[in-house]
């Protein structure tokens, strides 16, 4: 018998019966994206904070084969502890056949969010266009995925290891949606903003909540319908500081470089070495933003769940 296509956890399938607010959270993230043991606690302090708001926390893996949505306790403890792979959305049909498991990245997570109806999703930072791209091509598949699923992705940007430019120029070639959260500039990660302005900015919760309705009420033309990108800087004194980051940055862009690190291994090889560089300094800026992008996207359900 084929493996099924998903399987959602009695908590995420009964809110999404209700109408209650669901908020998707990656896995890579706390796979290959957080050093141990800090990925753990922060894995169960996400889905803490959403519940704390009301709403229910669906991580998304796939364990032993099978897509799942929403985790209980040992699932969530596997995504942390397991060496396991790094799946996106080309993957899942191999993991299926060989029942294996893997931790799934924006992409793989958006097309799983999108399948079983989950509208809102929060990561730390979205996967993008990599510096040298025109040569190596290195473009994540995060971009297209938001092109193809209705899924708004509550993101710090995208990190400055990035090129942030040509992220921005692809976002908008694939017709994706960008709207600043409180912002007027595109936030960089680990810093506020960054040197690229934004056409959009919205003040609340309410306003993206509509958004995602009017999206809803486009008429279906039967081509995929686009996420949202809500653009979500790291408070006020809780970035790093610029010239610290400016240092460490240069140093993992010649290190990977040297080491010539490509593919998939790039962003988890970049975010390892910066964390080691910046003695732990960059991992609680991590921490501090992606919980804010939690926050925020669990606002934004409630707010499209009432609406
Ligand atoms: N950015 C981060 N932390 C992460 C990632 C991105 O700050 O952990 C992860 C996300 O899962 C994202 C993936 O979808 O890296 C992008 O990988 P790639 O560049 O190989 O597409
Ligand atoms: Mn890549």
């Amino acid at each position: 018998m084929p493996a099924a296509p998903f399987v959602l956890s009695d908590e995420v399938a009964e809110a999404l019966r209700t109408g209650a607010p669901v908020v998707a959270l990656e896995s890579t993230i706390i796979s290959h994206g957080l050093p141990r043991p800090r990925n753990l606690e922060a894995a169960r302090g996400f889905e803490a904070l959403l519940r704390d708001l009301g709403v229910v926390p669906a991580t998304i893996a796939v364990l032993d084969g099978v897509p799942r949505i929403g985790l209980d306790d040992d699932g969530v403890r596997r995504i942390a502890d397991e060496e396991m792979a790094k799946a996106s959305i080309r993957d899942l049909p191999i993991l299926a056949a060989l029942g294996a498991s893997a931790a799934t990245t924006v992409a793989a997570t958006t097309h799983l969010a999108a399948l079983a109806g989950v509208r809102v999703f929060a990561t730390g930072g979205l996967g993008g266009v990599h510096r040298g791209a025109a040569t190596t091509f290195d473009e994540s598949a995060d971009l297209t995925a938001l092109a193809q699923h209705p899924v708004a992705v509550v993101t710090a940007g995208v990190k400055s290891v990035l090129d942030i430019g040509a992220t921005l120029e692809r976002l908008e070639t694939l017709s994706v949606p960008v709207v600043g959260f409180r912002t007027s500039a595109f936030p960089s990660f680990w810093l506020p903003s960054s040197p690229f302005d934004l056409d959009w900015r919205v003040e609340s919760p309410e306003e993206v909540a509509a958004i995602l309705h009017a999206q809803d009420a486009a008429p279906d033309d039967g081509r995929p319908r686009p996420g949202l990108v809500v653009a979500n800087p790291v408070p006020e004194g809780e970035g790093w500081d610029r010239a610290e980051h400016d240092r460490v940055l240069a140093k993992a862009l010649a290190a990977a470089d040297a080491a010539k690190v490509r593919g998939k291994a790039v962003t988890p090889f970049l975010l390892s070495f910066i964390v080691t560089a910046s003695e732990g300094v960059s991992l609680e800026v991590n921490l501090r933003l992606a919980r804010n992008n939690v926050r925020v996207a669990g606002a934004i359900a409630s707010a499209y769940a009432a609406s």
